[in-house]
């Protein structure tokens, strides 16, 4: 590892689950890759001075406030993390890049077109300055999706032809889900459109290096009034309802789509797809051969290379975890799968829950020694050539 000197300090406007996901990242990044910057987590804002205290202590973040006016003033913050609801992304990001700090901003960009272009402007003058700024569309950083597009990109597919691209989520399927932020046009801009369908547009174009030039559409809102939720804070339900409101996004969005270098699209964003939790899935097909990537799969990518002998043809399933493949050496040794290390949160969290409650935890030492003792038999019988009984672990 290089000696890191220079911190990048961090103002991070909103905690719930992007939040959340974000604050996850900037623990982690230093700890598995060699940068030259050190993320440092300075400070948090929300609006409820309660819910933000125990988000920072939760998060990890140094300090926390209310005002996230204040974050972009001060002089030991150098980047603004946005991850509010759409409605307030142009007006901290386009205050942030004005104040000299970085900016990464969640997806969608923006509600508008027009708060799209004022924070795409923003970004463009800031950058004269040396300020950078990103949008979140983080299934980009998928190793998957970076060899897909790395594939395309080294003409192993040949000419694109097919673009088939699905984001398929259940999460309100039921009418009495409330009406979270996520449904209100005011706060969200649109519904499975701008939540989901921003990230299969946004990454076919990535992964293609095509722009879709039109596009041809239809949107449904399926349930058009929800209960109000006391607490629209977050995808789940508050705990008190207060009467019904309006649903004034789209519960599904399909269009069909022209990419300008010829390819033809479709794409389905939807979260009334019943039993689909999290299932983004695109395929490409080309004259020389396809891809797929299932997020729900996604250390995995499927290759149909049409340049092998034809009896040596079909979909080969491409497990995305060595060391050349993009982002995965820093993690793991080769063949472990990204997730690999949240078994070893889990199971830390088991330890400290069973430790602080006093509850039992398994596997104990007597459940190890059972399986030294397995070990044991295996190598006496191997030496022998005899079958070996296994004692039971008696302690
Ligand atoms: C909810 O639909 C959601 O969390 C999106 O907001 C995210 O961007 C997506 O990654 C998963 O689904």
């Amino acid at each position: 590892m290089s000696t890191q000197t220079t911190d990048l300090r961090i103002g991070m406007v909103g905690y719930a689950f992007m939040g959340t996901a974000h604050s996850q990242a900037w623990r982690t990044v230093n700890r598995v890759f060699d940068l030259p910057l050190r993320a440092r987590m300075t400070a948090v804002s929300g609006r409820d001075p309660g819910k933000v205290a125990a988000a920072a202590a939760q998060l990890g973040w140094a300090e926390h406030t209310t005002d996230w006016r204040s974050l972009i003033t001060r002089d030991d913050i150098d980047l603004i993390d946005v991850c509010t609801p759409g409605d307030s992304h142009a007006e901290i990001a386009i205050a942030a890049l004005a104040a000299g700090k970085h900016v990464l901003c969640e997806k969608p960009l923006a509600n508008t077109i027009d708060e799209a272009r004022a924070m795409a402007a923003a970004a463009v003058r800031a950058q004269a300055g040396g300020v950078r700024s990103m949008c979140g569309f983080n299934y980009r950083r998928v190793p998957a999706v970076a060899l897909m597009r790395r594939l395309v990109a080294d003409g192993r597919l040949g000419e694109i032809r097919h673009v088939r691209a699905v984001y398929l989520q259940d999460w309100i399927t039921d009418p009495q889900f409330p009406l979270v932020w996520r449904l209100q046009k005011d706060k969200a801009g649109s519904g499975a459109l701008g939540d989901i369908g921003a990230h299969i547009i946004d990454l076919t174009q990535y992964v293609t290096g095509q722009r879709i030039s039109g596009v041809s559409a239809l949107t449904e809102t399926f349930v058009k009034q929800r209960p109000l939720p006391g607490d629209s804070s977050g995808l789940s339900a508050g705990d008190t309802v207060t009467g019904t409101g309006d649903v004034t996004v789209d519960d599904a969005a399909l269009f069909v789509a022209r990419l300008d270098g010829g390819a033809i699209a479709t794409y389905e964003a939807t979260r009334f797809a019943t039993g689909r939790k999290n299932g983004l899935r695109v395929e490409i097909n080309g004259s020389q051969g396809s891809v797929v990537f299932d997020f729900e799969r996604m250390n995995e990518l499927e290759f149909y290379d049409a340049a092998l002998p034809s009896d040596e043809q079909g979909f080969s399933r491409i497990l995305v975890t060595e060391p050349d493949h993009p982002y995965v050496a820093a993690w793991w040794p080769p063949g472990h799968l990204i997730g690999y290390e949240h078994s070893f949160t889990h199971q830390a969290r088991d330890l400290l829950e069973a430790i602080g409650t006093g509850a039992p935890i398994a596997p104990s030492f007597t459940d190890a020694l059972q399986v030294q003792l397995v070990l044991d038999a295996v190598e006496r019988s191997a030496a022998l050539g005899s079958w070996s009984e296994v004692e039971p672990a008696l302690t």
